[in-house]
């Protein structure tokens, strides 16, 4: 239920998986044992941490979705969407619960290894192409962290003339300035990427405009 998007496109689903993972399918087996809690290793670090993941923040990731039991590998955004990394909003049910929970506190350039119960997960039915009842291994990258757009802090100070509800030139004006102050101003195409993903995912009636209630759909989440 909450795996929508990362269902979308399947496109890269069971490609074989063998060489470089080896050494690691025996700790994805001792994973099976886990009981219903995430399981984060950290793979790397970067030394310097601009900023923390949080509820509500947008993430730029790559990730890459394993079976625990055998190692195979049934999801990877590097070959989806052309190989673009993900945008998503964090701690709202865009992704599975685990990863939700799993993606917490990371920084940009982080790399962790997520180890996700089935309850956690696609739960005792699964989702085809992966089995019922199965723990999954994610390999999550982190490239960016940006604030919002999911607080209402975020919020007001996107609305620059306070009419309670954000154009898309309030979004992207907010953006800037959030990739600015990380030293890294990107392009008109990045823009209009993340621009198109906000609004398809939020402006429901299709307005063009984002409403405090649509902004504030996962609000209840809090709570
Ligand atoms: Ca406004
Ligand atoms: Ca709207």
């Amino acid at each position: 239920m909450h795996s929508g998007m990362m269902w979308k496109s399947v496109g890269c689903v069971l490609v074989l998986f063998v060489s470089s993972q080896f050494g690691s399918w025996s700790v994805w087996a001792a994973a099976d044992e886990l009981d219903g809690e995430v399981k984060i290793e950290f793979l790397f670090k970067p030394e310097q941490c601009t900023q923390k993941s949080k509820k509500g923040d947008l993430l730029n990731v790559h990730y890459d979705g394993f079976l625990a039991k055998d190692g195979s590998q049934f999801y990877c955004s590097r070959s989806d969407k052309a190989g673009h990394p993900q945008w998503l909003v964090l701690g709202v049910g865009q992704v599975i619960k685990g990863l939700d929970i799993g993606m917490m506190d990371m920084c940009p350039g982080e790399k962790r290894k997520i180890t996700v119960p089935p309850a956690l997960a696609f739960g005792e039915k699964g989702k085809d192409p992966v089995p019922p009842n199965a723990t999954v291994v994610f390999e999550v990258e982190v490239y960016s962290v940006s604030r919002g757009p999911r607080s209402m802090e975020a919020f007001r100070k996107i609305d620059l003339d306070k009419d309670k509800s954000l154009t898309k030139a309030e979004v992207k004006q907010y953006l800037k300035l959030e990739f600015e102050k990380g030293g890294k101003p990107r392009d008109e195409p990045f823009y209009e990427k993340i621009m198109a993903d906000i609004f398809t995912k939020s402006d429901h009636d299709r307005d063009g405009l984002i409403s405090v209630k649509e902004y504030n759909i996962y609000e209840h989440d809090e709570l």
